[in-house]
């Protein structure tokens, strides 16, 4: 089963209110924003992770969702090539913090986009949404590189939403929490699925962290079905998040 040791997340900047979002739940409130960046913080801290907090980068208003500018598996990173041109120049350092903890740097290269929000890890096996974001040739880049490794990728093609971390968690133990549109999805046959009520939908990005599972507060139906299923969890309120689309896994790499 796989072990997290260490975190890294960023810090939100004032300008996370101008964050690209479909939500349609109006501004982040920024004060809102750091009190709940800083308790998701400690609660990493609390699961065992080291965690290294990154300055803010308020030339990014999506900076805080660092999960999709790098990859981190268990033996190198990919720095990744974001589909959103607003989101581009947020890998530019990243490599440099990223060398600190990795040997082995890979990158995904133009015309190919991907960000990490699309891949979801389970075992040796990646699971890569083609989204508006992350495009079939990124990923076949990530399918290459992880194949040096002797790892597996496949792609999943999206419909409706962001990420493809936006509908399905891996909550290790061979159990995926899953929504909408990738509820009967062939590549998630083999799993045991937690199926999220689409009214709860949200919850579908919860993050499971050393066998405690964080699941977003106010979906009591999802947090009942993933302790029911065997797993501890926290409810973490990550409403300011939410209003520029991001959710638990976007605010952190973990390795
Ligand atoms: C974006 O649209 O890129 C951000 N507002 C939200 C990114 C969420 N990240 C993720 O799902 N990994």
């Amino acid at each position: 089963m796989t072990e997290f040791r260490s975190a890294i997340v960023r810090r939100p900047a004032p300008s996370v209110t101008d964050g690209l979002t479909t939500a349609g739940l109006g501004k982040p409130v920024y004060r809102k924003a750091l009190e709940q960046h800083q308790a998701y913080a400690e609660t990493l801290e609390s699961l065992g992770l080291k965690l290294r907090i990154l300055d803010a980068d308020n030339n990014y208003p999506d900076s805080v969702f660092v999960e999709d500018v790098a990859l981190c598996t268990r033996d190198f990173a990919v720095i990744t090539n974001p589909g959103a041109p607003s989101r581009r120049g947020e890998t530019a350092g990243i490599d440099m913090i990223l060398k600190e903890y990795f040997g082995i740097i890979y990158r995904i290269s133009a015309p190919g986009t991907l960000e990490a929000g699309d891949v979801m890890m389970a075992g040796n096996h990646f699971f890569i949404g083609i989204s508006e974001r992350t495009n079939p040739n990124g990923a076949e880049q990530l399918i290459e590189i992880l194949g040096r490794h002797g790892m597996t990728g496949s792609a999943i093609t999206m419909k409706k939403m962001l990420h493809l971390k936006t509908g399905v968690s891996y909550l290790e133990n061979n159990t995926v929490l899953v929504t909408g549109e990738l509820v009967h999805c062939s590549g998630f046959e083999s799993f045991s699925r937690i199926v999220v009520d689409p009214h709860e939908s949200y919850a579908a990005n919860s993050l499971w962290i050393n066998g405690t599972v964080l699941v977003p507060e106010g979906f009591p139906a999802t947090r009942a079905k993933i302790e029911a299923a065997g797993y501890k969890t926290i409810s973490l309120d990550v409403s300011e998040f939410r209003k520029v689309d991001g959710g638990l896994s976007c605010l952190s790499l973990r390795f």
